[in-house]
């Protein structure tokens, strides 16, 4: 069996994605999820230029073989272009070998672990009054896990909470980078508050979670950490920048709120400290921007070792295949901990045809062949790629800061 073909889609159904398809000789197709926040275009140049035209001939069912020539093959190691093109490729490996087989990919990586997968979604709101409505309603929608996000008095953007109530949360804006602007200590000041009054209204039945998206310094973080240890979080993410793996251990000297990261780390080198020290108790890494389910079952494996869970990246700035594969790598893994879903724009949802599904709280990959997404290619084309950015943060004084 041969690749013959090896295409890039680019479309924005509501949010840019990128996607790669690719066929076989006897008309077996795979998809996989090149999507990368603000820099789709350098990913899908990456696997057009690249990657694309030495795939044609290969053997798709030479996984492993494949993952290996284009991660050693390319030299240059690592990051998130080049772990994201080999992760669409990966991706589209998988689906195809489980078309071939007539099996859905959980089958193929150990079968079912678990009945469901257990699903987290986001509850924000400009103050704290507004996000206690927001998490009655995802609490209504059968949510036991749900992420928390508020609005700080005195600071005018906030990561995670969107500028009009009820509207989805998109941190990319056309155009140009938006500045906004950062204040630690108004939020530190802040943050245990909206976490007090979840408690208080909702009580302790639902694991709550809350992303600090890399604002703070070790020292602040193991301080959060520790002041809000009485209101028993399922998670403290993204608490401090993860490139030096050994600030974890000052944080996890002071608290024993539990630890997520990984969204940004792209392959197990990333986190190889984190988990081998048990600095962290959850990894966020995500099928497309860690090299495929290839490499992250590895990772998720090796995270096994150590009693580190997964807790994969799973926004609305991910395409709905790499939900897909991430939902097959959730329900087989031993050590699976939660998958985030933030849901998706309509328009989306009409581009990509999917076999996953919600139900109350848990999510399921489906029983179809392979990953169970399919693309609407004719409909694609309807939503050309429009220019889109990251926001970038400041402090209060200029300085430049994480967003
Ligand atoms: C966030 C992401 O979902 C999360 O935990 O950190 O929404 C992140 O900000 C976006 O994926 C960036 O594109
Ligand atoms: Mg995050």
């Amino acid at each position: 069996m041969k690749i013959v073909g090896a295409d890039v889609i680019v479309c924005c159904p509501g949010r840019n994605f990128v996607t790669l398809k690719i066929t076989t000789d006897e008309g077996v197709t795979g998809l996989g999820d090149a999507t990368l926040n603000g820099r789709e275009l350098s990913v899908a140049s990456y696997l057009k230029d690249h990657v694309c035209p030495v795939l044609i001939g290969r053997d798709p069912q030479r996984i492993e073989d494949t993952w290996q020539y284009l991660y050693r093959g390319a030299y240059w190691r690592r990051g998130p272009v080049t772990m994201s093109a080999i992760g669409a490729v990966d991706m589209a490996l998988w689906d195809i070998k489980g078309k071939l087989a007539g099996l859905p990919v959980y089958q193929l990586l150990g079968g079912a672990s678990r009945e469901g997968v257990m699903a987290y979604s986001h509850a924000t709101g400009r103050d704290i009054p507004e996000t206690l409505e927001a998490f009655a309603e995802h609490r209504e929608k059968g949510f036991r896990a749900i992420r928390v996000q508020c609005g700080v008095p005195g600071m005018k953007s906030v990561y995670g909470v969107s500028k009009k109530k009820g509207a989805a949360y998109e941190p990319a804006t056309k155009g140009w980078p938006e500045e906004q602007s950062w204040s630690t200590e108004k939020y530190l000041d802040y943050v245990p508050r909206l976490f007090e009054a979840v408690r208080e209204k909702f009580g302790f039945d639902i694991h709550l979670l809350h992303d600090a998206h890399h604002r703070l310094s070790p020292i602040e973080a193991a301080r959060l950490g520790k002041s809000v240890e009485d209101y028993r979080l399922f998670w403290l993410e993204d608490l401090t920048p993860a490139e030096n793996q050994e600030a974890f251990r000052l944080i996890r000297r002071h608290t024993v709120t539990p630890i997520a990261v990984g969204e940004v780390l792209n392959t197990i080198w990333d986190c190889k400290n984190l988990i081998e020290e048990q600095l962290i108790d959850y990894i966020r890494m995500t099928v497309t921007h860690a090299g495929g389910i290839t490499h992250l079952k590895r990772v998720f494996d090796f995270a096994s070792l150590y009693q580190v869970r997964s807790g994969s990246h799973g926004p609305s700035d991910l395409s709905p295949v790499c939900l897909g594969a991430a939902l097959h790598l959730d329900l087989a893994i031993p050590n699976f901990g939660v998958q985030e879903y933030m849901g998706y724009h309509e328009q989306t949802m009409e581009v990509f045809r999917c076999a996953w599904r919600y139900e109350d709280g848990f999510m399921h990959p489906g029983e179809k062949p392979g990953l169970g997404v399919e693309i609407d290619e004719a409909l694609a084309a309807k939503y050309p790629y429009e220019p889109a950015f990251l926001p970038v943060a400041r402090l209060e004084d200029g300085t430049m800061w994480n967003w």
